[in-house]
């Protein structure tokens, strides 16, 4: 039986004021560490592949793709320049000869405002100087505290010469910041890795032992279906998938792009295709033993990945992907998920590239995810039930790194 000073302090716990719930979730959602479940993202021992820095993040392919569009250069003269010269075009084009208008481009303000230096500058002669004389392992400490980012999925292929050698190497002592996953984009989209069955799940079962990775993941084109009669449908059954069950490793699936669609902009070349999630919902039918974490890219899909979500508890949304990751696509992508799962959704990842990326990224998705969580709430109390803090931190925790969490380790 509850006593009336019980209940009494039960009800001094409830937000039911919408300025005070407002602020609560704000400030939870603001300050709560995340797990960011899917980067390219590489930890100092990778050398050349910890990418950080102004030059780094001026020359983004989201960024390069948006200077083609405004500067007066020939592609090839472009890639011809050097990446400092070509930061600087970038600078100039997009920040000093155009307001900074896109989410890629106020990435860049949100970044050097989070260090004070001066987001309207003529050049980069201060943004240089200041993170040159950064030390790079001090300077992921401070960049992941100002993130609130308590971890970072990389994407880790195998396959490629570089990493392959890294992995190989003693020297990688792991930050235990920086997880692993095993990218099989070569083994599932190419024919650059070959070898019979039993020796291509000889070569995984030996990379999950050095890598230890926390899921084996995979892009997939707009046309991908299953069931198909192809190579990668053979690959998936007979390599893959049965690799999945019996590491107990889930398998991200991000569907939906189109590689190489103008091969002038290079990396930033790919472009988007609505896909078919029905085959995404006949994987989950057909290994329920296997659970998968899935981002669409395009935005049509997204309705239809919440609705297959409710069908299969082995299917985990996660992450408004790329061209998804604007506040206003974000804003809506979480609203939909919020109203058809509830909090069993993964809200966001950064995608970063490069280092400080991660503040921009983290930032502007809290911002949206708060919108979406507090509106939500206050449906709830307008129909009779109020939250208390606890509460709020219990859900936004599940979001931020519970339900990973529980994926990871079913
Ligand atoms: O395939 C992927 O993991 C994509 O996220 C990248 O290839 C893409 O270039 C990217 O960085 C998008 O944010
Ligand atoms: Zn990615």
């Amino acid at each position: 039986m509850v006593t009336s000073t019980e209940s009494r302090t039960k009800f001094a716990d409830l937000l039911t004021h919408r300025s005070e719930l407002r602020a609560r979730v704000e400030n939870v959602v603001n300050s709560m560490a995340v797990t960011d479940v899917h980067t390219h993202l590489f930890p100092l021992e990778f050398n050349e592949l910890c990418l950080y820095g102004i030059d780094e993040l001026l020359t983004y392919h989201y960024l390069t793709a948006e200077t083609l569009r405004s500067a007066r250069i020939p592609h090839d003269r472009f890639w011809q320049m050097s990446k400092t010269d070509r930061a600087e075009l970038v600078w100039q084009t997009l920040f000093v000869e155009n307001s900074p208008a896109s989410e890629a481009a106020r990435g860049i303000v949100t970044v050097l405002d989070a260090f004070g230096l001066d987001t309207r500058a003529e050049n980069l002669a201060e943004a240089r100087a200041f993170f040159n004389s950064r030390r790079l392992s001090e300077h992921i400490d401070h960049v992941f505290d100002i993130a609130r980012v308590s971890g970072v999925v990389m994407t880790n292929d195998p396959f490629d010469e570089t990493e392959g050698q890294i992995w190989k190497s003693d020297d990688f002592g792991a930050d235990p910041r920086f997880k692993s996953a095993l990218r099989l984009d070569r083994l599932l989209n190419t024919n650059l890795v070959t070898g019979t069955i039993t020796d291509l799940r000889h070569s995984l079962d030996e990379w999950i032992a050095r890598m230890n990775p926390v899921y084996m993941g995979v892009s997939l084109p707009a046309d991908f279906r299953f069931p198909a009669d192809n190579t990668r449908d053979r690959l998936l059954r007979d390599v893959v998938l049965p690799t999945a069950k019996e590491h107990g490793l889930p398998m991200t699936l991000m569907v939906g792009v189109r590689r190489g669609v103008n091969p002038l902009l290079r990396e930033a070349g790919d472009g988007v295709g609505r896909a078919d999630v029905t085959s995404v919902e006949r994987l989950c039918g057909e290994y329920q033993d296997v659970n998968f974490l899935a981002t669409f890219l395009s935005r049509e899909n997204q309705h239809e990945l919440c609705v297959a979500a409710r069908k299969f508890n082995n299917l985990m949304p996660f992450g408004c992907w790329w061209f998804l990751n604007n506040p206003s696509i974000v804003s809506e992508i979480t609203r939909e998920r919020l109203e058809l799962l509830g909090m069993s959704f993964i809200p966001q990842h950064s995608d970063a590239r490069v280092l400080e990326q991660l503040i921009y990224k983290w930032k502007h998705a809290r911002e949206e995810i708060a919108a979406a969580l507090a509106d939500s709430y206050e449906l709830l109390l307008s129909s009779g039930r109020a939250v208390t803090a606890e509460e709020i931190t219990r859900d936004v925790n599940r979001l931020f790194s519970g339900n990973f969490g529980d994926w990871i380790q079913r």
